[in-house]
């Protein structure tokens, strides 16, 4: 009696999970993104398809499941998004070799206001077992407010639209070969001292006859890299009409 009750318990538990999963995908409104496919030397990877179980999937890309941003920048979920987890058997890597150009392509990126930032870290190991909050991340690129006034002026995220919704990033060519994760993060910070947080990870196998590491200085975990209180996180940027200048969250970037 009790383990039909229990069975019976559990069954509307996974009803009532695929419920919300379909009321997500029918309320998903173009206000928010994510990073939708890869394309390196001319092969286009494509990404995990958010609103989607993970169950079949196979892709580069971490799991993600929505196009909702992350507001906390100590969100457990910061490292590689909700739910960064490696996708099993479907996890794929692309072997690509240092140097590479890798062009990620959005969604309808509605955004304009704030940084784009990409990020590596060296995985212990295989990428495909690797937990994202324990990796050593180190930022390759980083570009914020390009021209202008904090208020008015023009951002990467502006750029990132112009270029057709995406963003195109060099592999340090002296990196050394081996497994990495990729993180590419947008920050949009158009409400005020409301910070967004749009990560998205894939895993790449580096090869190459580089033997460049960063050193610890630039390696940052995530959580931990960002704080609230960073002036480039919390910021009400229409209340600085005049500013010219805006701090990237995060270390200084390694440029191999
Ligand atoms: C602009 O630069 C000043 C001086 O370095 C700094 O205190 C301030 O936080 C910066 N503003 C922003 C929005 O990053
Ligand atoms: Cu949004």
């Amino acid at each position: 009696m009790w383990q039909i009750t229990l069975r019976l318990g559990q069954n509307i538990i996974m009803l009532l999970k695929s419920l919300v999963v379909l009321a997500a995908a029918v309320t998903r409104v173009a206000c928010h993104g994510g990073v939708l496919s890869y394309t390196i030397r001319g092969t286009t990877y494509p990404g995990f398809l958010a609103y989607n179980p993970p169950t079949g999937q196979k892709s580069i890309q971490r799991e993600w499941d929505t196009y909702n941003p992350i507001t906390d920048p100590l969100d457990p979920n910061i490292a590689c998004n909700v739910d960064g987890s490696s996708l099993g058997s479907g996890q794929l890597s692309a072997t690509v070799p240092a140097g590479s150009q890798i062009k990620a392509t959005w969604n309808q990126w509605p955004h304009t206001v704030g940084p784009v930032m990409v990020y590596m870290a060296k995985c212990p190991g295989s990428c495909t077992s690797a937990i994202a909050s324990s990796l050593s991340w180190f930022k390759i690129e980083e570009a914020g407010l390009l021209s202008g006034t904090l208020s008015t002026g023009s951002w990467a995220q502006g750029e990132l639209v112009n270029n057709g919704n995406t963003w195109t990033t060099t592999i340090p060519a002296s990196l050394a070969p081996g497994e990495y994760m990729i993180r590419h993060e947008l920050l949009a910070i158009h409400t005020s001292n409301q910070p967004q947080f749009y990560p998205e990870c894939a895993q790449l196998v580096l090869t190459g006859s580089g033997s460049a590491q960063p050193s610890g200085s630039y390696l940052v975990k995530f959580p931990g890299a960002y704080q609230k209180s960073d002036p480039g996180v919390t910021i009400d940027v229409y209340a600085q009409a005049s500013t010219t200048n805006y701090t990237i969250p995060g270390p200084a970037v390694w440029r191999g």
